[in-house]
């Protein structure tokens, strides 16, 4: 603790750093819509929300927030709420229609219109190269993930965007959030909820889906600095599960750090991704489900990366334990706080928890950070006097926020944050009844109304803390 009263206030108040960097964050299929213009051609989500049951209400991102054509009013809204940073996707089957080989400009022109309009107003574009929408042609050509020479395809997309947009652009994200358009994208023995929704034969051919993501992620690193005429930022987003600690007690906190490997996917995608090797404890957890690694495969994989981008939403609790793990996760009764998703636990200090694994777990503690999504689904209700009132979201971002700052203070680096998301969109598999947005969409008529938390986040982003 800070001994000096102004020190001491400081930190009370949770104020930032100037260099601080606050933005928001959305992606192509959940905002755009225009899924047939300008040349586009479906990606597996516009496939997968065509089949009959597979999104709730059978919503489909045809239409979505309509961004494509309201991009200006959307950017006028940023500026609004005070945000200098805007992630955002680019939709792959608009760039290329056949997935690889032929460019469509005029899908180029999109984002060019797009980051020109967000640099006008001094918003800082950094845009994500692929957000789950495979192309539709490569998964009919060999299957999209399952196959190798997909890796191959997205450097060459990656290729041809950074060469026209570059100029523009200089931050860059390749992947985002690799498990879920793998893992979740093919199951065994379980319908997927993901796009492509396919069911494999095993456990290994997951896994093999995943390795082809840090593969395309790893030649896309090396595509985009060979690409890009100015020096660019590039970074890999991932959302590795967070084991946090039931107590900050030396004990609790080697488990935590034990339970890093094999939670979730993590050793398996953010361990080769950030240390060049899959965790020894879960290859010998997976035995024969193993992915097959070719020899350079590795080297490829653990590019040098000037960010991470980390996605937190919720986290698990996690206690010393006398099995021969040394840890357990533990259970969260009915009454733990939840917000609109049934994954949602509410656990703030799995932000924190996560960039500190990076440091401690993964001995990354010099790779720069963002916090590239955060953010909750509430039941957004509007009232009769056109407002809505979502103090559960400003509560949800308050208690994230102060774990940021909290990491802030003690060294950790941390350089900004996105929330996710500046607008209410296309929720995957949950369609349109789940609301994440700062700002309410009337889908009807595409009305944008600021929520209460969109006035919250300006004030914190104002007064460059957390208010
Ligand atoms: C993600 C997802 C977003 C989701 C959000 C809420 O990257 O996690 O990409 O697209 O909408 O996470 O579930």
């Amino acid at each position: 603790m800070a001994s000096d009263p102004i020190a001491r206030s400081a930190m009370a108040s949770y104020q930032f750093p100037d260099t601080f960097m606050w933005g928001a964050a959305t992606a192509a299929y959940q905002i755009e819509g225009a899924i047939d213009e300008d040349g586009r051609t479906p990606s597996v989500w516009d496939t997968f929300t065509d089949l009959p049951g597979r999104v709730l209400n059978d919503d489909t991102g045809a239409i979505a927030c309509d961004h494509y054509h309201r991009y200006v009013e959307d950017v006028a809204l940023m500026a609004r709420l005070g945000i200098k940073h805007y992630r955002f996707s680019l939709a792959w089957s608009r760039i290329m229609p056949d997935g690889r080989g032929q460019v469509n400009e005029a899908g180029i022109d999109f984002y060019r219109r797009l980051v020109d309009c967000l640099r006008d107003h001094g918003i800082t574009p950094h845009a994500t190269l692929f957000h789950w929408d495979s192309p539709q042609a490569l998964e009919d050509l060999y299957g999209s993930w399952r196959s190798r020479e997909m890796a191959q395809d997205f450097a060459d997309y990656a290729t041809a965007v950074v060469s026209r947009l570059g100029d523009r652009i200089t931050h860059w994200m390749t992947i985002n959030e690799i498990v879920c358009f793998t893992h979740l994208g093919y199951g065994v023995g379980k319908v997927p909820p993901h796009a492509p929704g396919t069911v494999v034969r095993s456990q290994k051919e997951v896994w093999q889906t995943s390795h082809h993501a840090l593969l395309a992620h790893g030649l896309a690193c090396q595509a985009i600095r060979a690409a890009s005429a100015t020096p660019c930022s590039v970074a890999l987003v991932d959302n590795f599960s967070v084991p946090v600690p039931i107590a900050e007690s030396p004990d609790h906190i080697a488990a935590a750090k034990r339970a890093f490997h094999t939670l979730g996917t993590n050793g398996g995608i953010i361990f080769p991704a950030l240390t060049g090797a899959y965790s020894p404890l879960l290859l010998e957890q997976l035995g024969a489900d193993a992915p097959d690694i070719h020899a350079d495969d590795l080297n490829t994989i653990f590019q040098p990366l000037d960010a991470l981008g980390f996605n937190v939403y919720t986290g698990n609790y996690v206690r010393a334990a006398d099995n021969a793990q040394g840890f357990e996760v533990l259970p969260l009764s009915a009454s733990y706080p939840r917000l609109n998703m049934p994954w949602l636990w509410v656990v703030p200090t799995a932000l924190y928890w996560g960039i500190r694994h990076m440091s401690e777990t993964l001995g990354r503690g010099n790779l720069p950070l963002f916090i590239s999504e955060n953010g909750c689904a509430a039941e957004d209700i509007l009232t009769p006097a056109g407002e809505v009132i979502d103090c559960d979201r400003i509560f949800y971002l308050r208690q994230h926020l102060k774990a940021a700052h909290r990491a802030v203070q003690e060294g950790y680096p941390l350089h900004g944050y996105f929330l996710w998301s500046l607008l209410d969109n296309f929720e995957w598999a949950w369609g349109y009844t789940r609301r994440f947005g700062l700002t309410y969409i009337d889908y009807p008529t595409q009305a944008r109304i600021p929520k209460a938390s969109f006035n919250w986040y300006c004030e914190c982003i104002r007064q460059n803390r957390v208010v």
